[in-house]
Formats: C-alpha cells, structure tokens, sequence
C-alpha cells in the first residue's frame, strides 16, 4: 500500500495510553482518507444516543492520501465527532501544520477517546506520545495557548487548539490553529473540551509515503505553476474569499438583520476593495501558494485574517458596516475559539429577539459594543443569556419561544453559513441536505445558480447539488483546499494524477463517486440512527423566514420561496440519492455502496425501504 501510512494513532485520555492501529488496503481504497475515515470509525465506534461530551464521543484528526505532499493546498486537516450542537455527524476543515507533521509522523488519523482527568496537551513527536500538564493553559487563549507551545517544542510543530469556549463546551466552540485558521463548527472544539484536551501538539519528521515521489513532486511543481498562470490569480491574492461580499450585494444574496434582507446599506465598507485599504500581509495554510488569508488590522490595531464568512456575518449579517470592528469581532472569536459563522448568527438572532422584546437586554443592530459584550458572555456562559446562546440559535428559540422558531436560521441545529436565500432555492436545498447541517461546504452551488436561473425548482438544479457533494466530499477525503479548483479554475483533471503518484492507483474522479457517495450515505445513516422514529424529511426543511417573510429592499424586492416548490425538490434529491420519501437509504441503496451491514443495524431501528 502506498500513499497511506496505513496508521491511525488512538490515544485514550483516561488512561493515558497510546497505540497504533494498522490499517489495510481495502480500508484506504473504500475510505481513502479525511472525513471518510472519520465517518467510518464514528459509524463503528459510536453507540447510538451517545451524549457529545461523554468519554466515549471519539475527536478525530483525518488526513487523507494527498495530505502534507509538495502539491497545491494540501495542508489540510478534517476533524470530526458526534456534533453536540445537532446531535448528528460533525465534521469541520482546518488548514494546519499539524496535518503535514501528523503524516511525517507516521499517522493519516488521530483518534481521541475517554476524558482527562486534568487539562493536557497532547504531544506527539513521531512514535513518542506524551500526555503533559495542560493546568497552565486552561483560560487562556488560543493565539497565547499556541505560541507557547511552539516556543516550547520548536516552531515546526503543528498545534490546533481551544480557547475557553471550548472549554467552558459552547456547542459551537471550533478548533483554531496558526492565528486565523479555525475548523469543526459544529462543536468539535467543545468535544475537545468536554475531554479536558486543550491543545494537540505534533512533530513529524519522516517522509511522506508515496507511489512514485519524483513524480509526484515534479506533477505538484507543475500545478503550482499552472495555478500561478490563471488568470483570476492576481485578484485572488489580492481580496481572496472577501470579494462575495461585493458578489452577494449585487446579486442579493448577502445576509443582512439575521437574514432579513440579501443586501446591506454598508456593504461597500466591509467590502474586498474597503478590505485592500487596510490590508497589511497575506497568510495562509502549508504547502499553498494561493494564500487567501487577508490580514487587516483591527479597532485595537491588532492583526486578524479575515475571511467572506466571517464578515457576512459578523457584518452585514448583525448590521455592523464598519471592518475595524468587524475584524476585533473576529479575532476575538479567534482567540476563544468559537466558531463566526455560529456566533454571527447568534448576535443577528439575539439582535432580532431584543427588537421583539423577546429577551430583556436590548441590543440594536450595529451595537459593536454589545455585540463584544455579547462574544464573551457566551465564551465564557457567563449569565442566563450568554448560556441561553451558548446552546446555538436552535436551542435558544425553543426556550423564547412565540413566533422566533421562524428567524432562528439553521438546519438540523448548524446555524447557516453567508448565503441569504430568499431568491435561491438550490443553495437553500444544499443547505438542507448537507452533511453536518446548514454548512455551505458540501455545495457552494449559489454562485452556478444565480447563472443558471433562480427561479428554477428542478432536475438539473438537483443533478448539479449533487455532483458538488461529490467532488466536494473527494476534497474532504482526500484531503485537500478545494479552492485552487473552485476560484481559480485549477482543473479537476489534476487530482487523479496526484491520486496515482501518491497511491499507485489509476482512477478517474468519476470512479471516485461511489467512494463519495459511501461516505454521504454513511454520515446519512449516522444521523438517522442517532434520531430513529425522529427522523423525516422535516431535517432537511430550512428556516421559515425565507418562505413567509419576503425581502423588502434591493432589485429583487418581494423574492421568497415557494415551500411547496421546495418540497418536491428534496423529494427529487431524495429519489437521485436512492433515498426514501422520509430521506432514508433505501436497502439496495445501502448494499450496492457495500453498506449492507450499516443497512442492516439501521433496519433494527427504523424500516428502511427495499
Ligand atoms: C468553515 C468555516 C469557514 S468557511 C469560515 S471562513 W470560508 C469561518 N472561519 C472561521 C475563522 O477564521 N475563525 C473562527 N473562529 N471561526 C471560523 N468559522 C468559519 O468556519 C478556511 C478556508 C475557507 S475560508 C473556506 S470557505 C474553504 N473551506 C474548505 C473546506 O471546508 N474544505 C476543504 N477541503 N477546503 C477548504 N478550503 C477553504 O478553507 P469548517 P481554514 Mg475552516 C479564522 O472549518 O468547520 O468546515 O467551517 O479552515 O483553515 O480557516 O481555511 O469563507
Ligand atoms: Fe488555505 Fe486559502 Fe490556500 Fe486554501 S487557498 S489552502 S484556504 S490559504
């Protein structure tokens, strides 16, 4: 077997053991890496109706074969557990050293189970494993946590961390490594936490396995040169992801009031070119010559990278136009590692309910100061509402109750990524049927849509949502950025071409779909057995807000969704997927993706269609 290290280091934090598991060639060829070996040791390991912050929750790093080489972008890191925020599969992506110097270690996957007795960080320096007193750390931040510990163990090594709203479980607290890459919204941070793990600290100084290594460098020296021809190059370095700010404007599609409204007064001011303006350096993750980290300088004149998501919603999204402060929102849910895209919902939506009198703080859109107040009060569950909002705008609307289950924006309880879709039904169907819930990760379909025709419920929107699952579940496996292709135009074709030098195998991406499809169908019956008689097609309806409230501002005034429309486009993704009317797998579904056993737990539990 080649490409794979064919090891997965478990490390048992009650006990303090650390050994290896080997895996063979079936394994890697079936999984191939990242979130597909995270789905199948989740799916194996995990005994349904688990609490997320139990001992026996695993907290899994993934990477996959392309992972760490000399190619474009491949410094990434899938991590993944049972999501304490939706109860299902939870998966997030970090660019990280820690990826590369878990591969030189010798490991594609670390597993984390059990629950230490003190706070530790966890040390791994090729096959030694040490469990250090991580006392001194606890309370502190990410950006102190991290610096520390590469002073201590040389600055080669990769670290990903928690800051306190992982420790204190925000169920949206996330992972945070190199000052400005965070991963895992759906609570992976808050697992790390529940098991008392504060930072992973990794060395690795092998080399990487590969098939054919010359060619595989020579084959990454080429992309890397043909990613600097393309055209978009330029621009992209330029404003990176904060350029949608100035495409969601104009095609009305940037969150505004807690996804009132797809267009916002201010927009120019927290825009790509007001970003240019104030830019001071560009960063990025390992092994990438596209870094699209921005890095600006905040109201404290402190440096923060900023990112499309994290300025849509703790901008426009909470009625803030002004970048400064903006970014000093950012940076402090950098350093106490909670998630933006969460935590700018949740201001939106705490905003929302102060207007309707819903909760007795009053807190006006744009209120940088409250919204400040508001990031540490959830931190750090100080008092009934910082802990009321910790729980995630899903748990929050149930205990207000009234009307505010309709604006509380989420899917199966992930709050939803940067996309206002009142206009968009196939972004709103991709934010329904992705994996971990309302992420944009598995099909960023919005930006073909709005070419395609908005107005369209049909087949090929269908056809096309799902094609990007696919080739975006084979980034996630395999595991790679997936934005050399998706903004500057790096062809797909090069990707089996690193798959045979790294592994030996010749396969098209095509002949990668079934291994696609594996995975979602897998993470599917994860959260079908998690939920039982629960489940029905309800868990893929998104919020209420963009079928009953229509937009009252910009050139596309009076836009909602057809509810009706929409419900027979998911039944039209159901039946593409080999799903039921209830979004179940079916049986056959099940076994010709060679899970007839996962069909045959999930049947004892719910009857699942021939
Ligand atoms: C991702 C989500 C995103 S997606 C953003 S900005 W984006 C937010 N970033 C956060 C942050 O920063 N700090 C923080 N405290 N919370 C944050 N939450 C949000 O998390 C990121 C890039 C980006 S920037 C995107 S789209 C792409 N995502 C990829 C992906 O998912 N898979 C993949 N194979 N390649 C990807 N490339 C791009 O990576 P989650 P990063 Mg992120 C500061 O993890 O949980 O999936 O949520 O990883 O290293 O920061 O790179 O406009
Ligand atoms: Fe990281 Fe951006 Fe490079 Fe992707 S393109 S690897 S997100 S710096």
């Amino acid at each position: 077997m080649h490409g794979w290290t064919g090891k997965i280091l478990r490390i048992n934090l009650t006990n303090k053991k650390a050994v290896v598991q080997e895996f063979d060639a079936n394994f890697a060829q079936t999984w191939l890496g990242g979130r597909g070996f995270a789905v199948k040791l989740l799916w194996d390991e995990l005994k349904p109706g688990i609490d997320a912050f139990s001992p026996e929750n695993r907290l899994i790093l993934a990477a996959g074969p392309l992972t760490g080489a000399s190619l474009p972008s491949s410094g990434k890191l899938v991590v993944a557990a049972k999501s304490p925020l939706t109860g299902g599969y939870g998966d997030g992506n970090v660019g990280t050293w820690a990826c590369v110097n878990m591969r030189r270690a010798g490991y594609d996957a670390i597993v984390f189970e059990g629950k230490a007795e003190i706070p530790t960080v966890v040390k791994v320096e090729d096959d030694k494993t040490e469990f250090l007193n991580g006392e001194d750390y606890w309370g502190r931040g990410v950006f102190e946590t991290e610096k520390d510990l590469k002073k201590k163990y040389g600055n080669v090594t990769g670290v990903v961390s928690i800051g306190k709203a992982g420790e204190n479980k925000v169920k949206f607290a996330n992972m945070i490594s190199q000052e400005g890459r965070g991963g895992g919204r759906p609570g992976i941070g808050a697992v790390m936490g529940s098991k008392n793990l504060k930072a992973v600290a990794i060395k690795g100084t092998q080399e990487l396995p590969a098939a054919d290594m010359p060619e595989l460098k020579k084959l990454g020296l080429e992309g890397y040169k043909e990613i600097l021809a393309k055209p978009n190059y330029k621009f992209w370095k330029r404003q990176g992801t904060v350029s949608t700010v100035e495409w969601g404007q104009e095609n009305s599609c940037l969150p505004t009031h807690n996804f009132r409204e797809g267009v916002f007064a201010h927009a120019d001011a927290i825009g790509g070119f007001a970003m240019e303006k104030l830019k001071v350096s560009n960063r990025g993750c390992p092994q990438c010559n596209m870094t699209c980290g921005n890095v600006i300088t905040d109201t404290d004149n402190e440096s923060v990278e900023v990112d499309y998501e994290n300025i849509a919603l703790l901008g426009s999204n909470i009625g803030l136009g002004d970048l400064k402060k903006v970014a000093h929102l950012n940076r402090m849910c950098d350093d106490y590692g909670l998630d933006t895209i969460s935590m700018g919902n949740v201001i939106g939506f705490a905003m929302e309910a102060s207007e309707k009198k819903l909760i007795e703080d009053r807190i006006e859109w744009g209120d940088f100061e409250k919204a400040r107040e508001l990031i540490e009060r959830v931190a750090e569950n100080k008092d009934e509402t910082g802990r009321l909002l910790s729980q995630g705008v899903k748990y929050a609307s149930q205990k207000l109750g009234k009307d505010s289950k309709n604006w509380a924006m989420h899917v199966k309880g992930l709050e939803i990524s940067g996309y206002d879709c009142h206009a968009t039904p196939g972004m709103a169907l991709a934010f329904g049927t992705s994996l971990s819930g309302a992420h944009h990760k598995d099909a960023w379909v919005i930006s073909w849509e709005v070419k395609y025709g908005r107005g369209n419920y049909d087949q090929t929107k269908v056809d096309k949502i799902i094609e990007l699952q696919r080739l975006r579940t084979i980034f996630e496996a395999l595991t790679t950025c997936r934005l050399p292709w998706v903004e500057v135009g790096f062809e797909l074709e090069w990707y089996p071409r690193y798959l045979k030098a790294a592994t030996g195998l010749t396969m098209t991406l095509e002949d990668l779909y079934p291994t696609a499809d594996r995975i979602y169908n897998l993470a599917r019956a994860f959260w079908v057995r998690e939920f039982g008689q629960e489940w029905s097609s309800n868990m893929d309806m998104v919020p209420n807000r963009w079928f009953t409230d229509p937009l009252t501002k910009g050139p596309l005034k009076g836009a909602k969704l057809d509810k009706s429309k929409y419900e027979a486009m998911l039944q039209m993704y159901y039946n593409k997927r080999g799903w039921d009317n209830r979004g179940l797998p079916t049986r056959s579904t099940l076994s010709k993706l060679g899970l007839s056993d996962a069909a045959q737990e999930l049947g004892q539990q719910v009857q699942l269609a021939a």
